[in-house]
Protein backbone atom coordinates (compact mmCIF):
# COMPACT_ATOMS: atom_id res chain seq x y z
CA UNK A 1 0.00 0.00 0.00
CA UNK A 2 1.75 3.54 -1.08
CA UNK A 3 0.64 6.27 0.64
CA UNK A 4 1.47 10.08 -0.77
CA UNK A 5 0.79 13.34 1.02
CA UNK A 6 0.14 15.46 -1.77
CA UNK A 7 0.93 19.48 -0.35
CA UNK A 8 0.97 22.98 -1.72
CA UNK A 9 -0.80 26.27 -0.76
CA UNK A 10 -4.63 26.46 -1.75
CA UNK A 11 -4.95 26.36 -4.60
CA UNK A 12 -2.08 24.73 -5.95
CA UNK A 13 -4.05 21.51 -7.81
CA UNK A 14 -4.02 19.12 -5.02
CA UNK A 15 -7.46 18.10 -5.44
CA UNK A 16 -7.18 18.46 -9.41
CA UNK A 17 -4.57 16.32 -9.59
CA UNK A 18 -5.78 14.21 -7.05
CA UNK A 19 -8.52 13.03 -9.42
CA UNK A 20 -6.25 12.25 -11.71
CA UNK A 21 -3.89 9.51 -9.39
CA UNK A 22 -7.19 7.72 -7.64
CA UNK A 23 -8.56 7.05 -11.30
CA UNK A 24 -4.97 5.74 -12.78
CA UNK A 25 -3.77 4.06 -9.54
CA UNK A 26 -7.49 3.00 -7.46
CA UNK A 27 -6.47 4.78 -4.49
CA UNK A 28 -8.76 5.95 -1.84
CA UNK A 29 -8.24 9.84 -1.61
CA UNK A 30 -8.34 11.53 1.33
CA UNK A 31 -9.16 15.35 1.30
CA UNK A 32 -10.06 17.06 4.51
CA UNK A 33 -11.56 20.08 2.57
CA UNK A 34 -13.89 17.65 0.68
CA UNK A 35 -14.67 15.68 4.09
CA UNK A 36 -15.44 19.23 6.11
CA UNK A 37 -17.48 20.43 3.37
CA UNK A 38 -19.68 17.07 3.06
CA UNK A 39 -19.90 17.44 7.46
CA UNK A 40 -21.58 21.34 6.98
CA UNK A 41 -23.57 20.06 4.08
CA UNK A 42 -25.23 17.55 6.51
CA UNK A 43 -25.58 19.77 8.67
CA UNK A 44 -23.47 17.90 11.20
CA UNK A 45 -22.04 19.62 15.05
CA UNK A 46 -18.82 18.95 13.29
CA UNK A 47 -19.76 20.28 9.88
CA UNK A 48 -21.35 23.64 12.03
CA UNK A 49 -17.97 23.88 14.15
CA UNK A 50 -16.05 23.46 11.00
CA UNK A 51 -18.03 26.11 8.98
CA UNK A 52 -16.74 29.00 11.22
CA UNK A 53 -13.26 28.49 10.55
CA UNK A 54 -13.28 27.82 6.84
CA UNK A 55 -15.40 30.79 5.88
CA UNK A 56 -12.44 32.56 7.54
CA UNK A 57 -10.10 31.42 6.00
CA UNK A 58 -8.77 29.43 9.09
CA UNK A 59 -8.15 26.04 9.56
CA UNK A 60 -10.49 23.84 11.88
CA UNK A 61 -8.78 22.43 14.90
CA UNK A 62 -6.59 19.57 14.84
CA UNK A 63 -8.73 17.29 16.71
CA UNK A 64 -11.74 17.86 14.47
CA UNK A 65 -9.86 17.14 11.24
CA UNK A 66 -7.72 14.01 12.74
CA UNK A 67 -10.88 12.50 14.45
CA UNK A 68 -11.90 12.57 10.82
CA UNK A 69 -9.05 10.91 9.12
CA UNK A 70 -8.74 8.32 11.87
CA UNK A 71 -12.09 7.26 10.76
CA UNK A 72 -11.37 6.36 7.03
CA UNK A 73 -8.09 5.19 7.76
CA UNK A 74 -9.38 2.37 10.24
CA UNK A 75 -12.28 2.00 7.24
CA UNK A 76 -10.15 1.42 4.82
CA UNK A 77 -7.61 -0.75 5.35
CA UNK A 78 -7.72 -3.31 1.77
CA UNK A 79 -6.49 0.15 -0.69
CA UNK A 80 -3.75 0.25 -3.24
CA UNK A 81 -3.22 3.50 -1.43
CA UNK A 82 -4.01 6.91 0.01
CA UNK A 83 -3.83 10.16 -1.67
CA UNK A 84 -3.61 12.27 1.66
CA UNK A 85 -5.01 15.69 -0.30
CA UNK A 86 -5.21 19.22 2.58
CA UNK A 87 -3.83 16.95 5.28
CA UNK A 88 -1.77 17.14 7.19
CA UNK A 89 -1.63 20.87 7.51
CA UNK A 90 -0.07 21.06 10.90
CA UNK A 91 2.88 19.33 12.09
CA UNK A 92 0.24 17.89 14.93
CA UNK A 93 -1.35 15.94 12.03
CA UNK A 94 1.38 15.32 10.61
CA UNK A 95 2.82 13.26 14.17
CA UNK A 96 -0.86 12.15 14.82
CA UNK A 97 -1.21 10.54 10.76
CA UNK A 98 2.38 8.98 11.63
CA UNK A 99 1.04 7.34 14.72
CA UNK A 100 -2.25 6.29 12.69
CA UNK A 101 -0.45 4.36 10.28
CA UNK A 102 2.30 2.96 12.06
CA UNK A 103 -0.36 1.48 14.53
CA UNK A 104 -1.65 -0.20 11.12
CA UNK A 105 1.72 -0.88 9.55
CA UNK A 106 1.60 1.55 7.55
CA UNK A 107 3.86 4.51 6.40
CA UNK A 108 3.90 7.20 4.10
CA UNK A 109 5.98 6.98 0.83
CA UNK A 110 6.65 10.19 -0.18
CA UNK A 111 5.02 13.75 0.32
CA UNK A 112 4.94 15.86 -3.12
CA UNK A 113 5.03 19.73 -3.15
CA UNK A 114 3.27 21.12 -6.17
CA UNK A 115 4.93 24.89 -6.38
CA UNK A 116 2.98 27.57 -7.52
CA UNK A 117 3.51 31.77 -7.33
CA UNK A 118 0.67 33.08 -5.06
CA UNK A 119 -0.32 35.61 -7.65
CA UNK A 120 -1.18 32.52 -10.08
CA UNK A 121 -3.23 30.88 -6.63
CA UNK A 122 -5.23 34.01 -6.10
CA UNK A 123 -6.51 34.07 -9.87
CA UNK A 124 -7.11 30.30 -9.73
CA UNK A 125 -9.20 30.66 -6.38
CA UNK A 126 -11.16 33.39 -7.72
CA UNK A 127 -11.82 31.91 -11.05
CA UNK A 128 -13.00 28.52 -9.14
CA UNK A 129 -15.29 30.97 -6.39
CA UNK A 130 -17.24 31.93 -9.44
CA UNK A 131 -19.16 28.74 -9.89
CA UNK A 132 -17.87 26.51 -6.47
CA UNK A 133 -19.87 28.26 -4.35
CA UNK A 134 -17.70 27.89 -1.89
CA UNK A 135 -17.50 31.43 0.52
CA UNK A 136 -13.64 31.00 0.86
CA UNK A 137 -13.08 31.50 -3.27
CA UNK A 138 -14.93 34.35 -3.23
CA UNK A 139 -13.51 37.14 -1.35
CA UNK A 140 -9.36 38.06 -1.63
CA UNK A 141 -9.60 39.19 2.12
CA UNK A 142 -10.27 35.34 2.87
CA UNK A 143 -7.94 33.99 0.23
CA UNK A 144 -5.30 36.19 1.73
CA UNK A 145 -6.29 34.89 5.39
CA UNK A 146 -5.65 31.27 3.55
CA UNK A 147 -2.45 32.18 2.50
CA UNK A 148 -1.53 33.32 6.41
CA UNK A 149 -2.58 30.05 7.41
CA UNK A 150 -0.64 28.22 5.22
CA UNK A 151 2.46 30.05 5.55
CA UNK A 152 2.16 29.78 9.31
CA UNK A 153 1.19 26.69 10.08
CA UNK A 154 1.39 24.34 7.21
CA UNK A 155 4.70 25.02 5.29
CA UNK A 156 6.46 23.85 8.27
CA UNK A 157 5.14 20.67 7.32
CA UNK A 158 7.14 20.09 4.87
CA UNK A 159 10.00 19.97 6.70
CA UNK A 160 8.83 17.32 9.10
CA UNK A 161 8.96 15.23 5.67
CA UNK A 162 12.65 16.69 4.35
CA UNK A 163 13.69 15.00 7.98
CA UNK A 164 12.90 11.82 7.13
CA UNK A 165 14.05 11.92 3.73
CA UNK A 166 10.22 11.55 1.89
CA UNK A 167 9.91 15.18 0.53
CA UNK A 168 10.09 16.02 -3.12
CA UNK A 169 8.86 19.38 -4.71
CA UNK A 170 7.35 19.70 -8.39
CA UNK A 171 6.34 22.61 -10.47
CA UNK A 172 3.01 23.00 -10.40
CA UNK A 173 2.07 25.58 -13.17
CA UNK A 174 1.22 24.59 -16.33
CA UNK A 175 -0.39 22.04 -18.33
CA UNK A 176 -2.33 19.89 -15.85
CA UNK A 177 -1.26 16.55 -18.05
CA UNK A 178 2.45 17.56 -17.73
CA UNK A 179 2.51 18.26 -13.59
CA UNK A 180 0.70 14.58 -13.32
CA UNK A 181 3.50 12.88 -15.59
CA UNK A 182 5.64 14.59 -12.69
CA UNK A 183 3.80 13.42 -10.11
CA UNK A 184 3.42 9.75 -11.51
CA UNK A 185 7.05 9.54 -11.82
CA UNK A 186 7.04 10.43 -8.58
CA UNK A 187 4.73 7.73 -7.28
CA UNK A 188 6.20 4.89 -9.03
CA UNK A 189 9.75 5.61 -8.37
CA UNK A 190 8.50 4.72 -4.69
P1 LIG B 1 -9.18 22.51 0.77
O1 LIG B 1 -10.45 21.94 0.30
O2 LIG B 1 -8.05 21.55 0.98
O3 LIG B 1 -8.90 23.68 -0.27
P2 LIG B 1 -7.78 24.12 -1.25
O4 LIG B 1 -6.45 24.08 -0.56
O5 LIG B 1 -8.25 25.42 -1.77
O6 LIG B 1 -7.86 23.12 -2.47
P3 LIG B 1 -6.90 22.63 -3.57
O7 LIG B 1 -5.50 23.14 -3.43
O8 LIG B 1 -7.08 21.16 -3.55
O9 LIG B 1 -7.57 23.23 -4.89
P4 LIG B 1 -7.02 22.97 -6.36
O10 LIG B 1 -5.65 23.57 -6.35
O11 LIG B 1 -7.12 21.59 -6.84
O12 LIG B 1 -9.36 23.32 2.16
C1 LIG B 1 -10.37 24.29 2.36
C2 LIG B 1 -10.44 24.70 3.85
O13 LIG B 1 -10.78 23.55 4.67
C3 LIG B 1 -9.16 25.22 4.48
O14 LIG B 1 -8.95 26.60 4.26
C4 LIG B 1 -9.41 24.90 5.99
O15 LIG B 1 -10.25 25.85 6.60
C5 LIG B 1 -10.15 23.58 5.95
N1 LIG B 1 -9.24 22.41 6.06
C6 LIG B 1 -9.07 21.45 5.10
N2 LIG B 1 -8.18 20.53 5.53
C7 LIG B 1 -7.79 20.92 6.77
C8 LIG B 1 -6.87 20.38 7.72
N3 LIG B 1 -6.17 19.25 7.47
N4 LIG B 1 -6.71 21.02 8.92
C9 LIG B 1 -7.39 22.13 9.19
N5 LIG B 1 -8.27 22.70 8.33
C10 LIG B 1 -8.47 22.10 7.13
O16 LIG B 1 -7.90 23.84 -7.26
C11 LIG B 1 -7.84 25.24 -7.36
C12 LIG B 1 -8.26 25.70 -8.73
O17 LIG B 1 -7.11 25.73 -9.56
C13 LIG B 1 -9.29 24.83 -9.43
O18 LIG B 1 -10.27 25.65 -9.98
C14 LIG B 1 -8.52 24.10 -10.51
O19 LIG B 1 -9.27 23.87 -11.67
C15 LIG B 1 -7.39 25.09 -10.81
N6 LIG B 1 -6.15 24.44 -11.27
C16 LIG B 1 -5.58 23.34 -10.72
N7 LIG B 1 -4.44 23.03 -11.37
C17 LIG B 1 -4.28 24.01 -12.35
C18 LIG B 1 -3.28 24.26 -13.35
N8 LIG B 1 -2.21 23.48 -13.50
N9 LIG B 1 -3.45 25.34 -14.16
C19 LIG B 1 -4.52 26.14 -14.02
N10 LIG B 1 -5.50 25.95 -13.09
C20 LIG B 1 -5.38 24.89 -12.27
Amino acid sequence: MKNIVLFGPPGAGKGTQSAKIIEKYDYLHLSTGDLLRAEREAGTELGLKAKEFMDQGALVPDEVVIGMIANKINANRQVNGIVFDGFPRTVAQAEALDQMLTENGLEIAKMIELEVIEDELVKRLLERGKTSGRADDQNEAVIRNRFKAYENETAPVADYYKAQNKYVALPGMGEIEIIFDYICREIEAC
